[in-house]
């Protein structure tokens, strides 16, 4: 009894943290989302019912009276609970379900806006497409406007991971060699947090991304400020600017309208303005943007760049202070 209490306990810490982060399929913010969540609630309810009908044959068939006894052990019983209540239950929530993705299986129309987001070990790639322009690239933080249909163009640079932002909808495998397209759109403004859905390797779960929607308006001028130059405002920066360039992380980084054009990292030409730090695992404070330079290993065991113990604390303030400003 003692270890039922604790597994229901167990249960319900588990279903508040679920309920009230920013990454859940039961707080959906999308239409994807919002049918993922009714049929799971169909699911949930349907099944609590199957299971009360069971339990409460069950007790009847150990404690009820003979009579009742014989009827649930008899040929008919077991013809209807056996085989034809499964059949109709399961081709009717086939059926339903089919229903409720018809707009996933016919065409829709262009989207909007179409995102490239690639998955590297362990951390997104984001490439804002535009027509007759190269993309705007970034890294682990995307923007998108809000209301509105946008195609996100998966892919997998070394192993299969899987795009999952689940208050917006369902998650879909990013997979090497190949192309696959998610829809999703966002009903309302916010941050919602998504999670690489595969297994991908040591920090598997290190690999989160945020999801910011945000008016249409707001959205155009943030990707428009892109193009425009990002030079130190002063001196710190400068030197900071100026160290960035000379110890090598510009051969994994780039950072727009400097010399550094790496891409094995994460594109950091707007690094200052992210929420989040090393895909959504740490907030982005000078205190943990200096710890992730110094020893990476530490701020997020298995990612895939060298540590930099060279600095002294004033070349690190500068250093911290230049990315810092890039927005
Ligand atoms: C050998 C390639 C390499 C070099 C050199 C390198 N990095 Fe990185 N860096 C990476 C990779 C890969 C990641 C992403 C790891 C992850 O999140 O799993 C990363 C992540 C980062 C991040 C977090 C980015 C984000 O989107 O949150 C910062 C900031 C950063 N590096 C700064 C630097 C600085 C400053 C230097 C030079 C002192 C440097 N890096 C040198 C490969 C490199
Ligand atoms: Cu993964």
């Amino acid at each position: 009894m003692k270890r039922f209490i604790g597994l229901l306990a167990a249960l319900a810490v588990l279903g508040g943290i679920s309920g009230c982060s920013e990454q859940s399929a039961l707080s959906p913010a999308g239409e994807d989302a919002d049918r993922i969540a009714l049929l799971s609630w169909i699911m949930f309810s349907g099944a609590t019912l199957i299971l009360l009908i069971v339990a409460g044959a069950l007790v009847i068939a150990i404690r009820g009276p003979a009579s009742m006894r014989r009827f649930l052990a008899g040929e008919t019983m077991i013809r209807l609970g056996g085989v034809v209540v499964p059949v109709l239950t399961l081709s009717l929530l086939l059926g339903y379900g089919l229903y409720l993705m018809r707009e996933r299986i016919t065409a829709l129309e262009p989207a909007v806006l179409r995102i490239s987001v690639t998955g590297e070990q362990w951390w997104w790639r984001v490439g804002y497409l535009r027509d007759g322009a190269a993309p705007v690239s970034e890294a682990n933080e995307i923007r998108i406007p809000v209301g509105r249909e946008i195609d996100f163009v998966l892919r997998a640079s070394d192993v299969i991971h899987s795009f999952w932002v689940p208050s917006l909808g369902g998650k879909l495998d990013m997979i090497p060699g190949r192309t696959n397209t998610l829809r999703l759109k966002a009903a309302r403004p916010g941050i919602y947090r998504g999670q690489c859905a595969e297994y991908c390797g040591g920090p598997h779960a290190l690999m989160a991304l945020e999801i910011i929607a945000m008016p249409q308006a707001e959205f155009d001028a943030w990707l428009a400020a892109a193009e425009r130059r990002n030079d130190p405002a002063d001196a710190k920066a400068a030197r900071g600017q100026k160290l960035f360039l000379s110890t090598g992380c510009g051969s994994c980084h780039a950072i727009r309208g400097t010399p550094a054009t790496g891409v094995v990292g994460p594109d950091l030409s707007r690094i200052g303005e992210r929420r989040l730090l090393a895909a959504a695992t740490l907030s982005n404070t000078a205190e943990n943007l200096a710890g992730l330079i110094r020893d990476p290993q530490a701020a997020k065991a298995g990612m895939l760049m060298p540590p930099f113990a060279i600095f002294s604390g004033e070349d690190m303030d500068a250093l911290t202070a230049y990315l810092g400003s890039l927005r």
